[in-house]
């Protein structure tokens, strides 16, 4: 049957009604990749899983949340939506918005999202704000203006966003038919290790799985408040989308990772990029590097002797490698330029 996007194929389980216009780009439904490459170099003992969320229509799990938000703004009489964002809530919210007739507003930190995201924000048409300041400032200015005009918030403290993401959970559990052992990914906001969380003890309750995962979240190192347990007021890391100092879902993440005997640890900057060139030279598969956070955060545990052999252990891969090209581009072995001719490829090639 054909995939119909996540409130359809998971309806049961979503505060939707007959009523509910359904504004979907069928997201969801994304790869599940087993990783016998990555996990012989990391360790042979356990099975690796990546569920590759930036094959979903904006290239993130963004849009898992948005389906839900979007849907039930339009049925609450919402003529605007708005976000402050790193940039991947800001190309969802303008894709789904620009599909349902909304006016969104968007709010981003000035130079500081990868150029990807903002190119869909703008292509959408959407109102696109650069603040002179960091993420948690714009996210307080956009909660102050939701709260007194009439314009729909769609960051994560929407429950409809979490509601959504919740699905990539119960994906998990179908592709396994059962539930894995432990649940690697990056933290932002926090929103999505929350939402996860909901997912995996939803499925639980109702008798699809009979056990649930240890939830283990990533924050970057220079941006890692909810391990150092303080604000962080600049906050800093290379991967620009989990770039947040004060994240909205603090409380939830740590209750996701206290309850499930699981861990919110942080990993540096060259962790991250290191993990983000092993998933790209080893098992074909390009994610943007916050998303790589969650095999470096298998890398970091595996060294400090997590794994006993035999576990299930799934990384979520939140966003495309394509949103950055700048960052590949960087990162990688520049092209050989030569005459146009099969003698010069040929010394090139070594034949
Ligand atoms: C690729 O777009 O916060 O912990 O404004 O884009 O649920 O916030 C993005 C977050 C991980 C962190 N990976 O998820 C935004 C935004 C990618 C992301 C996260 C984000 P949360």
């Amino acid at each position: 049957m054909r995939w119909r996007g996540v409130i359809e194929q998971y309806r049961e389980y979503l505060s939707v009604t007959d009523k509910t216009p359904v504004i979907t780009l069928n997201e969801g439904g994304t790869p599940f990749i087993s990783c016998n490459n990555l996990a012989k170099a990391i360790n042979p003992e356990i099975s690796l899983y990546l569920k590759f969320e930036g094959a979903n229509p904006t290239g993130s799990f963004k849009d898992r949340g948005m389906t839900m938000a979007i849907s039930k703004a339009v049925e609450e009489g919402a003529r605007a939506v708005i976000c402050a964002s790193t940039g991947n809530t800001s190309a969802s919210a303008a894709a789904y918005g620009a599909r349902a007739g909304l006016k969104v507003f968007v709010l981003i930190p000035e130079g500081k999202i990868a150029v990807g995201k903002l190119a869909q924000a703008m292509i959408h048409q959407a109102c696109v704000i650069q603040i002179e300041g960091n993420f948690d400032e714009a996210l307080s200015i956009v909660k102050s203006i939701a709260s007194e005009y009439p314009v729909t918030i769609v960051n994560s403290i929407n429950p409809y966003r979490l509601e959504g993401q919740k699905t990539a959970a119960f994906e998990v559990c179908d592709h396994l038919a059962g539930y894995p052992d432990y649940h690697f990914l990056p933290v932002g906001n926090a929103g999505n290790i929350t939402a996860y969380w909901m997912g995996y003890k939803e499925y639980y309750k109702n008798g699809r799985t009979s056990g649930l995962p240890r939830m283990m979240g990533f924050q970057a190192a220079g941006s890692a408040p909810i391990v150092y347990g303080h604000v962080i007021e600049n906050p800093r890391t290379i991967a620009t989308a989990i770039r947040i100092g004060n994240p909205a879902g603090w409380k939830t993440a740590v209750e996701a990772a206290t309850e499930s005997n699981g861990q919110i640890d942080m990993v540096t900057d060259e962790e991250i990029l290191k993990a983000y060139g092993m998933l790209a030279s080893l098992e074909g598969v390009f994610c943007e590097a916050a998303s790589a956070a969650s095999v470096a955060g298998v890398i970091k545990k595996n060294k400090e002797g997590l794994f006993s052999g035999g576990e299930r252990v799934v990384c979520t891969l939140t966003g495309h490698g394509l949103k950055d090209t700048e960052m590949a581009i960087n990162l990688s072995k520049r092209p050989v330029t030569v005459k146009g001719d099969k003698v010069e490829v040929l010394k090139v090639l070594g034949y």
